[in-house]
């Protein structure tokens, strides 16, 4: 058991960014509004050329993306920047990042590490805007966001081929899939609408509407799981897509937001955290972090160009009991053994 303080990579780009934050409330967008003012004005102060889109990769501590509540937002609003000034100025100045606040809480028991090795790589569509992903018969199933080039296609691994394809009317913007029961349900990111397809022939069957926005969805072979960028998790009965129950995730004792991209494996849920190199395993039964796994270095620096989005991505062959992980416009899909840190 190690106790995990590593720094979060929170990747930080301005409001034009093709994937901003939701607008909801809470100390995500205190600290992202933060962010990107500061990092402009610090921009300016020390005459830096920001590309376009600016996008900057902060060292954050990891406590600032957990809530107490979402009642933190004005609190946060005014401590953020002052926190965030003092980080980001320590870099400009090539100082140390200043030691991190002391918790208020009691310490929690430490969940388990883990981090990764790479099995083998996959090709990946560079252009693929990666945020649902999941693996069956011998294919991945994808589906991509932006508005004007969401879609759902079945892609072959070896080749990264799109063997199958639809999109999404440009009002759209793509989010998480799973299937069930021969189904495919795909989310949509504020528009509360789902869409299902026919398995074999992507040919459109229903929709479905829910509340609040859609990241990510997985099922555990009875009901539809789907985030929506909060702590909150929430199971959905697939015929009536009523919310049967829900689950806050927790991670020593504090709300764990930003959950994105989801799988179910071997009897947990595993959710990418938006904007950071991190996966969680969650307990299905109670949101109780189960472990959190460290992608950090996955995509090389060479892999990289101004295109490249986040991590975003988990697929599991049951069958074969191997596990896949991507990104947004990521040129490479990798399998991977998650081991202990
Ligand atoms: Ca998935």
């Amino acid at each position: 058991m190690v106790k995990i303080q590593p720094p979060f990579h929170i990747r930080i780009a301005d409001p034009t960014d093709r994937h901003p934050p939701p607008k909801t409330r809470g100390l995500r967008r205190c600290l992202h509004r933060s962010a990107v003012t500061l990092a402009r004005n610090v921009l300016r102060r020390f005459a830096i050329a920001a590309p376009a889109p600016m996008v900057h990769v902060w060292h954050v501590p990891l406590r600032l993306i957990f809530a107490p509540s979402h009642r933190a937002c004005s609190r946060a609003g005014r401590i953020l920047p002052a926190l965030l000034a003092g980080l980001v100025l320590l870099a400009g100045c090539g100082g140390q990042p200043p030691a991190p606040p002391k918790p208020a809480a009691p310490a929690a028991p430490a969940v388990p590490a883990y981090t990764y090795q790479i099995v083998h790589t996959w090709p990946h569509d560079r252009g693929a805007f990666t945020q649902g992903l999941i693996y069956l018969d011998g294919n991945f199933l994808e589906t991509t966001g932006l508005n004007g080039s969401s879609s759902l296609r079945r892609v072959e691994p070896q080749t990264g081929r799109v063997l199958q394809k639809v999109g999404l009317p440009a009002e759209f913007f793509g989010e998480g899939m799973t299937v069930l029961a021969d189904k495919i349900f795909q989310l949509t990111w504020q528009n509360q609408k789902g869409f299902i397809y026919r398995l074999d022939t992507f040919a459109p069957v229903g929709e479905f509407a829910y509340t609040g926005e859609g990241w990510g969805l997985t099922t555990d072979g009875q009901a539809l799981i789907l985030s929506d960028g909060t702590e909150r998790i929430r199971f959905l009965d697939p015929a009536t897509f009523q919310v049967t129950r829900t689950i806050s995730v927790m991670y020593q004792g504090q709300f764990l937001q930003m959950l994105n991209e989801l799988e179910w494996i071997k009897g947990e849920i595993w959710a990418n955290v938006w904007q950071t190199n991190f996966v969680a395993r969650i307990s299905p039964a109670d949101g109780k972090i189960l472990g959190l796994i460290d992608f950090t270095g996955l995509l090389a620096p060479g892999d990289r160009t101004a295109d490249t989005d986040v991590l975003n991505g988990i697929a599991y062959d049951a069958t074969g009991d191997r596990i896949f992980v991507t990104g947004k416009n990521w040129p490479k899909l990798f399998e991977v053994r998650v081991v202990p840190r």
